[in-house]
């Protein structure tokens, strides 16, 4: 495994810095020249490295996804594991609605992908659906986040796993048009895009909050659309609270969430470990549909997204601080909304 992080890594930072040394006119004039990703460290997965003996579920592999305790997301529970009314939107690379495990969480789906199909060719936006919402106590695979909300399937990213940030646009309008609460984006690009800025500030101004990875750039390099100020920016930590070497972090970065090591759904009732702040993303969108499900608009404005995106941000532990503001914690966020009720 560690040959293939040491193929994978070198392309990533290839891409974050690629953008710097293109040529200026091939910049002009469009934010489309230029792609992103998703932010998954390999393309491969991998077997788990993690092996608890304590299950927080009685899923089969509950003891292998050490970041559901970390984030004390079992006291979570003990308030809410999410509702069906509550919808998430999983901008990516399609998701196998078949799964086992993600059976009956899809309950609508659309292509804007240069891909022929909706499905997930590539496995990476299976295995964000699962740490978001697979279903818990099935006896089967994994528990996900907020594993009694539901999912939008909204291709974005080609079976590739790369997008353009105009194609995102549209799917965050089509998620907002049906009904997503949360939209999450494991996905970046070094290039700016005034379509996927307003498209999240209008479905921020519809009750949304929006998720995105912060990108797999080492260091403080900026990455889109997770740097827009209406969206929930979220770096990479792994089970001992440290964020990850490949993870990007600075102050423009929100909340760091789990995302090494992180097991959960692929394609074809398969199941294992991938890492990158595509992992950390799902997570804090797990949580958001928690919050949601507690519905707590305290300052009447309307809309929830305001109050969920303060208790996920004022909840979080204070982890590895030189270099995030700190790790999500499920327990102390559905606290803190209780509390604003
Ligand atoms: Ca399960
Ligand atoms: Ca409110």
């Amino acid at each position: 495994m560690a040959r293939i992080r040491f193929i994978w890594l070198p392309v990533f930072l290839f891409l974050c810095l690629a953008a710097r040394f293109l040529p200026l006119q091939a910049l002009q004039g469009s934010s489309e020249v230029e792609p992103g990703s998703v932010a998954v460290i390999t393309s491969q997965f991998e077997s788990a490295s993690y092996e608890s003996t304590v299950a927080a579920s009685n899923d089969d592999y509950s003891g292998r996804q050490w970041a559901i305790p970390k984030t004390m997301a079992p006291q979570a529970w003990e308030f809410t594991s999410g509702k069906a009314s509550v919808v998430i939107a999983v901008l990516d690379t399609g998701i196998d609605k078949g799964h086992e495990d993600l059976v009956g969480k899809v309950i609508a789906e659309v292509n804007f992908a240069d891909s022929p199909t909706a499905d997930d060719v590539y496995g990476h936006g299976t295995h964000v659906a699962g740490i978001i919402a697979a279903a818990a106590n099935n006896g089967a695979g994994i528990a996900g986040v907020a594993y009694d909300c539901r999912l939008l399937n909204v291709k974005v990213a080609d079976d590739y796993g790369i997008f353009y940030g105009s194609v995102a646009a549209k799917g965050i309008r089509w998620a907002v048009e049906h009904g997503a609460m949360v939209i999450n984006m494991s996905l970046f690009s070094t290039e700016p895009s005034r379509d996927l800025e307003e498209a999240i500030n209008y479905a921020w101004s519809k009750g949304v909050v929006v998720v995105a990875a912060a990108g797999n750039c080492i260091g403080t390099k900026i990455a889109y659309p997770a740097y827009y100020s209406n969206c929930l920016a979220v770096a990479a930590t792994d089970s001992n609270d440290y964020v990850a070497s490949w993870s990007s972090q600075g102050d423009w970065v929100d909340v760091a969430a789990p995302g090494v090591d992180i097991y959960s759904t692929l394609p074809g009732d398969q199941y294992g470990s991938k890492s990158g702040t595509s992992m950390a993303a799902a997570h804090v969108s797990g949580l958001a549909g928690l919050l949601f499900a507690l519905r707590s608009d305290k300052n009447g404005s309307g809309f929830v997204n305001d109050e969920v995106r303060a208790a996920i941000e004022g909840g979080c532990d204070a982890v590895d601080i030189s270099r995030v503001k700190g790790r999500i914690n499920a327990f102390h966020a559905v606290n803190k909304a209780l509390a604003l009720r």
